[in-house]
């Protein structure tokens, strides 16, 4: 199924509160130019857009790939880094009904093929040479991987075309796909509506306090749920603020573009937030215009969360959000100890958090236990993915977070820890088990098992326990290399390769990769 629908009574509620207003991305995009058409919606280096020239390109890129045989329902893989052509190819797509698949800038052929393939995507969208990586150059490779991709663009190509009259797609089918971290070989492909997620964006944008004064710096990866969405460069756009595309996070291009467009909101994720207050001790830059600094996508220290006013000099806003939905905010109004100890409470009345034991049993009141969640803009299943939906969800529809929290009393999660296969680097996720997968493919490779290790600065990094198959003598370098010469996003590399003789065996029999994953964090956990 491309789209688990919401049981009726649930919809027939959200739309009753005002949640779903039945308008797409489309509308949304023209009320926006209707309400501040002059202001400055986008700036990218020496380019400033309206919201009026963000609605006027849309309607030029959707007739462009009208023209080029897109019809509505079409997947289009859309990979751009931060620059203002995402807004061209996204609110284009967006204008003609067709459905954005939401890759990011570090993904490579390994990733862009399954995306294609598993959405049988008749487009992608690629940057040309960013960072250094032409990206054009894993194009062969995803082609022959992905027969349905008809085209090819490379961003900066002028597609647009003189604008045709388009219908409305609506607001409660498939607008987009966004990734999930994914705990399972392949990440799985999130189906998300206009209806759903302009909740959560208008929502968002109302506790973040935007206004048309807002200025946010979008320093993350625009794609990703995070600075896409919380309130992100969507709630900035909702509210009548100015996005300022920044092409890379670190201090030396970030400070200056604050500096220069008096930036008031920004998103991070932890290591970076580190980086950025170190380095704001040193800076002459003048960071003054700075309200919020929001952190999230991992677990920030209560430590680091106490040094943003005094070395920022603006508040610190902990967000805990996931691309399947649900996503939480400490209150810019909430007292230091909410600040600093918890990752922010539900937008919405309307979402529901259970805390549960290993069996499914709610634990008692501020128990420690996994988070399940369904809600206005929590999705009821993935997308094309029957056999792992029957797991992900419980029977009646919440979604399996993977994630250990507790609750406060004031309705504050806090995360603990994490029960999915995944390791958090830095707000990076990897499935131990794609990674895994590309070990299994070298030879000498017997068995191997992916693991998250402690890190003082990512939080998280990963060691590849590895045992091996007595095919010739391998390092473990060279299955670092191995790996990389795969094609996958680099962040999914082992940091350490560890060879050993045998896993641990719990039990007696086959033990699960789960089990063995757990006995070796246990191992090392022991070691350290
Ligand atoms: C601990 N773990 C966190 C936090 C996410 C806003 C913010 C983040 C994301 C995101 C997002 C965490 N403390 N503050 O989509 O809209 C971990 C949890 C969660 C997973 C989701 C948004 N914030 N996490 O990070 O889909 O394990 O979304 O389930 O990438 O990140 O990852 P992702």
């Amino acid at each position: 199924m491309d789209l688990t629908p919401w049981p009726a009574e649930f919809a027939e509620r959200y739309r009753a509160a005002g949640y779903w207003r039945g308008e797409s991305f489309s509308a949304a995009i023209r009320s926006w130019a209707d309400a501040h058409g002059d202001r400055v919606a986008v700036v990218d280096g020496d380019v400033r857009r309206t919201y009026r020239e963000l609605d006027a390109r849309a309607s030029r890129f959707a007739a462009g790939f009208a023209a080029r045989g897109i019809a509505p329902g079409d997947r289009v893989v859309v990979q751009l880094p931060n620059t203002a052509d995402f807004f061209d190819v996204v609110f284009g797509l967006f204008r003609l009904g067709a459905v954005p698949v939401f890759a990011l800038p570090a993904h490579r052929e390994s990733e862009l093929s399954y995306f294609c393939r598993h959405a049988e995507a008749v487009a992608l969208v690629i940057p040309g040479v960013h960072e250094g990586f032409d990206h054009g150059g894993l194009v062969p490779a995803v082609r022959a991987a992905a027969p349905s991709v008809r085209h090819v663009f490379t961003a900066g190509d002028d597609l647009g075309a003189e604008p045709v009259d388009l219908a409305d797609p609506g607001a409660s089918g498939l607008a987009f796909l966004q990734l999930s971290g994914g705990s399972t070989g392949l990440p799985k492909l999130i189906p998300r509506t206009a209806d759903d997620y302009l909740y959560s964006v208008r929502a968002s944008a109302g506790i973040c306090g935007l206004s048309p004064a807002s200025v946010y710096l979008c320093a993350l990866p625009v794609a990703h749920n995070f600075p896409l969405s919380s309130p992100g460069v969507l709630g900035v756009l909702h509210a009548g603020g100015t996005v300022v595309m920044c092409p890379r996070p670190s201090p030396d291009v970030a400070f200056p573009l604050i500096e220069r467009e008096r930036v008031t909101i920004t998103a991070l994720v932890p290591p970076l937030a580190l980086v950025w207050l170190t380095a704001a001790e040193h800076t002459g830059a003048d960071l003054s215009s700075l309200e919020v600094l929001q952190v999230g996508g991992a677990k920030l220290t209560a430590d680091a969360a106490r040094r943003v006013r005094p070395v920022l000099g603006c508040a610190v806003q902990q967000v805990f959000g996931m691309a399947e939905g649900l996503v939480n905010y400490t209150r810019l109004d909430d007292p230091a100890e909410v600040l600093e100890e918890t990752q922010g409470r539900p937008i919405s009345p309307d979402d529901e958090l259970l805390v549960v034991d290993d069996a499914g049993a709610p634990v008692p009141p501020g128990g420690t236990g996994h988070l399940l969640t369904r809600g206005p803009y929590t999705i009821r299943g993935y997308y094309r993915a029957e056999e792992h939906n029957a797991t992900a969800f419980t029977p009646d529809g919440f979604y399996r977070t993977g994630d250990l929290v507790r609750i406060t009393p004031a309705g504050y999660v806090v995360v603990t820890g994490r029960a999915k296969d995944q390791i958090n680097r830095g707000g990076e996720k990897i499935a131990a088990e794609e990674v895994e997968n590309h070990l299994l493919a070298h030879p000498a490779v017997h068995d191997a098992a992916v693991v998250a290790v402690p890190d003082a600065y990512l939080g998280e990094r990963t060691c590849a326990f590895v045992t091996l198959s007595g095919d010739g003598p391998v390092s473990p370098a060279q299955l670092r290399a191995f790996v990389r010469s795969r094609g996958l996003a680099a962040f999914k590399v082992p940091d350490k390769v560890q060879i050993v003789d045998a896993f641990p065996v719990t039990g007696v029999g086959k033990v699960s990769r789960t089990d063995l994953r757990a006995a070796l964090r246990a191992h090392l956990a022991r070691e350290s």
